[in-house]
Parts: C-alpha cells; structure tokens; sequence
C-alpha cells in the first residue's frame, strides 16, 4: 500500500477486517516493526480522535510520532501555485511538503473541504499535492471528500455488532448550524456499499451527495420509511453538494434530530455518529446515552483502523 485515502486501498474488505480483528486482540503483537520509524501527522484542522488514536496507533507499533498543527506555529502556507507572495503567507506547499518529507517515513494529512470551490475540493488539492510531492506513504486523516480511517472503524464496529449477515445501514442527515464537509458520508457510503450491506440514505431535498459515491445505495427522502427495519442508524451532518448552493446550509430543521421516536421506527437500531456531535441538533441526550448508542466503541476503533493501515504501510518496507 503506498497510500491510504480511499476504500479501494485497503484491497479485500475480509481480509481488512480478519486483520483489524487480529489486531485489536492483541494490539501490542507488532511492537517493534515500527524501530527506528517515524510518523508525521499534519493537521490543518481541529481533531481530537484522530490525533490522539493514530498517534496511540503508531505507538504500538512502535513508530516514533510528530505531529504539526500548521494553524498553531507553523508558518502560515499559500497553498496556491503561481501567487505573487506578497501577502500573509510566508512558506509555500510545494517547499513545506517535500521538507516535511524529509523527516519522517510515513505521513498523515488532515485537510478539509473549504466548501467555497467545488472544484477544487473534489480534486483534493491539498491531499494530491502531500502525495505527489512528499515522497513518502501519505494517509488521510479527513481529507476534503473522504474520511477513510473513520469509516473503516465504522465498518469493524458494525461487523462486531451485526445481527444478520447483510444488515440494513441507514445514513441519515441531520441538522447542524455550520456549513460540514460531505467527507464523512460520501465516505461512509463508499465503504459500507463496498461491504456489500442494504444501505439506504435519508435527507431532506437539496443535500443530495455526489452521485457518484451513493452509487449502489437507496435514497429515501421519507425519513420514516428509511428507518423502518434498520439494524443501524448513523446520523451525520452535511451541507449541500449541488449547485449552486455548494458549501451551503439549506436549513436546520430539528425534525431530523434523531430522537427516540425516530429510533422506535428502526428493528431497535444501534445509533452511530463519528463524534464530535452536537447534542439535541444532530441526536437526543437520551439516544446517544441509550444502550443502543456505539458512538464510544466506534471511536475505539479509530486505532485500530489506524493500526492496520499503519501496519501496512510498514509490512510494505520503507
Ligand atoms: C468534521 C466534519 O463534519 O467533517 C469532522 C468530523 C470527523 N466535523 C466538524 O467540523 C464538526
Ligand atoms: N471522528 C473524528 O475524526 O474526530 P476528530 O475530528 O476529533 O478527529
């Protein structure tokens, strides 16, 4: 694996999960294959779960770990080629990457959709750039358009969990009032179809995703119905896709906050978010306190799959 930023990186999703299974059994048995090894994890956004399971990941494995914020003592970084710098911008991408490449084996980017061009969040500018530039195996820890490690770690938590073999995973927007990237559920879609489960997305009309990763989904725009029958609801955040209100929030209406009538609708689901949620927007303090809420599992799963994909990497030969 020379990269990891999306679902068809990891190859065989059985294998991928035998493995992240073996891990968590005994997540120190490849304590040494990381000597001498160095990660770097660079973040141009907020994060606490990803900070702290991929650094916890790398640690038993043994690797050795930096961390960058650029936002906090970094020289600030034009991202764009052919600016005259002559603004707030001292350090350029294309000097900082290959830098950064030179100390370290391994690196993890962190870089979200700035929701203001299409375009140029789904060329994945910033994350193409680290990969092109850097010379050295790049993962990403959110990038514009996915979120890989989350959903891996969604994919092991709903085969821990699952009751049938093909359970019904139902992706519900709910409402939020900052503009949210599509990442985590274009993401989420792309792995769970991948995993072959029934997987069904409820919204309401205007934040349809890109087709192009719902594609071997169902859209239901009747909540109700969506829900009927589900085994598992993972409720997310997302602002529109469509133009031309890219970026955009159409509205927040509290209607689509899980609360426990909409989970009574469900074959008693189990409740997923990838955290950080905001309560009574997104879900009831009941429903995300219920036995049925996976949200803290989940997010223990993040070093595992970060684990495993670290692990790869390494297995790979740096
Ligand atoms: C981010 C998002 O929605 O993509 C990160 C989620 C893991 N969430 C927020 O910015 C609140
Ligand atoms: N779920 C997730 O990636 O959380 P952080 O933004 O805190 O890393």
């Amino acid at each position: 694996m020379k990269k990891f930023t999306d679902v068809h990186d990891i190859g065989d999703l059985r294998v991928a999960i035998a493995e992240a299974m073996a891990v968590k059994a005994n997540r120190f048995a490849y304590d040494t294959l990381g000597r001498n090894k160095t990660l770097l994890m660079i973040f141009f956004n907020s994060s606490l779960r990803t900070r702290l399971s991929t650094q916890k990941a790398a640690m038993n494995l043994g690797m050795n770990v930096m961390v960058l914020d650029v936002n906090q003592g970094a020289w600030k970084l034009e991202t764009e080629r052919g600016v005259i710098m002559d603004g707030d911008k001292p350090e350029h991408l294309l000097e900082a990457i290959p830098v950064m490449g030179c100390y370290c084996d391994i690196i993890g980017v962190r870089s979200f959709a700035g929701l203001h061009d299409k375009a140029e969040d789904y060329g994945e500018r910033v994350l193409q750039q680290f990969i092109r530039h850097s010379g050295k195996p790049v993962f990403s820890m959110e990038a514009a358009t996915r979120h890989p490690l989350q959903s891996f770690a969604d994919l092991i938590t709903i085969e821990e969990y699952k009751k049938k073999k093909r359970p019904k995973v139902v992706l519900t927007w709910a409402p939020h009032p900052k503009a949210l990237p599509q990442a985590v559920p274009n993401s989420f879609v792309e792995w769970m179809v991948a995993a072959g489960y029934d997987v069904v997305v409820t919204h309401p009309e205007g934040y349809e995703l890109d087709p192009s990763f719902t594609k071997g989904a169902e859209i239901v725009y009747d909540r109700k119905k969506a829900f009927e029958g589900a085994d598992f609801i993972y409720a997310k955040n997302w602002s529109a896709y469509a133009d031309p209100n890219y970026g955009k929030v159409l509205n927040t209406d509290r209607a689509w906050t899980v609360d426990s009538e909409a989970m009574g609708w469900t074959d008693d689901a189990y409740f997923m978010h990838c955290l950080p949620v905001r309560r009574n927007m997104i879900v009831t303090d009941d429903v995300i306190e219920s036995a049925q809420s996976l949200v803290i599992p989940e997010a223990a799963n993040r070093e595992i799959s970060a684990q495993v994909v670290l692990k790869r990497f390494l297995e790979e030969g740096l």
